[in-house]
């Protein structure tokens, strides 16, 4: 039995879908519309009940998985892949908890910043706080990818931390809508770009947005998915 995978486009789910696909094993794909809020429906609230994309499930395991993060290692160890020797284990969960709890959690303030202030005009001094925040993140990825020397945040080669990463600072430039990142502002991070760079080239990377309705360069110049609800 495969996994199954339930997306929207675009949502945090393709850094679950890049890893499936970098794995090369079979997984269903199951779409949440959330167009129609169908991640608030009785039905996938069975599955999270925090009604938030991804959720995988895996037949081996008693109960669906939730949080991006859990769910990455969750693979990576599950196939040994995808992931650094173990002498650097400790690097993979400080970067991935980072990415999860500081990186994607303040882009989740940015793009959903209505729910997070208890009146509109808090919106913009948020926003202009969390741009600022997301820019201190770079910085100190940058400064991650110099120390080491490395093209990866874990090394000579891709792991879950870099596919998050990447995902992560693609949202960055498309949402919220109108008042994202700009693109040039990655050319100040030039290691981090040569990432994306190495990253959005890939085959499984592509493939996986591809299934999702995006081409191109995925994490340097982003565009819609054709139906995006993020
Ligand atoms: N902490 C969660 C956050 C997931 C999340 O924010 N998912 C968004 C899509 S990118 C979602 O499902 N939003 C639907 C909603 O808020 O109604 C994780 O890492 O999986």
């Amino acid at each position: 039995m495969s996994y199954t995978l339930f997306y929207s486009p675009d949502s945090a789910n393709i850094v679950v879908r890049m890893v499936l696909e970098e794995l090369a094993v079979p997984y269903e794909a199951l779409e949440v519309d959330r167009t129609q809020g169908a991640q608030r429906s009785a039905a996938f609230l069975r599955f999270n009940p925090q009604g938030l994309l991804p959720v995988l499930v895996d037949p081996a395991q008693d109960e669906p998985l939730f949080e991006t993060a859990a769910i990455l290692l969750h693979l990576a160890d599950s196939h040994q892949a995808l992931q650094p020797p173990p002498a650097a284990r400790g690097r993979l969960l400080k970067w991935l908890f980072f990415l999860s709890n500081t990186l994607h959690a303040d882009l989740r303030a940015l793009f959903y910043s209505p729910r997070y202030v208890a009146a509109d005009e808090a919106i913009a001094p948020l926003r202009t706080a969390l741009h600022r925040r997301v820019t201190e993140h770079c910085a100190l990825l940058e400064a991650e990818l110099v120390r080491h020397q490395s093209p990866y945040l874990l090394g000579a080669a891709p792991s879950i931390c870099d596919v998050y990463l990447a995902a992560c600072l693609r949202w960055a430039q498309l949402y919220p809508r109108g008042d994202a990142l700009p693109s040039a502002q990655l050319a100040q991070w030039p290691r981090l770009l040569a990432t994306l760079r190495a990253l959005e080239q890939r085959p499984a990377v592509q493939k996986a947005y591809a299934l999702e309705g995006m081409d191109g360069r995925v994490f340097t110049a982003p565009n819609y998915p054709r139906d995006a609800a993020v």
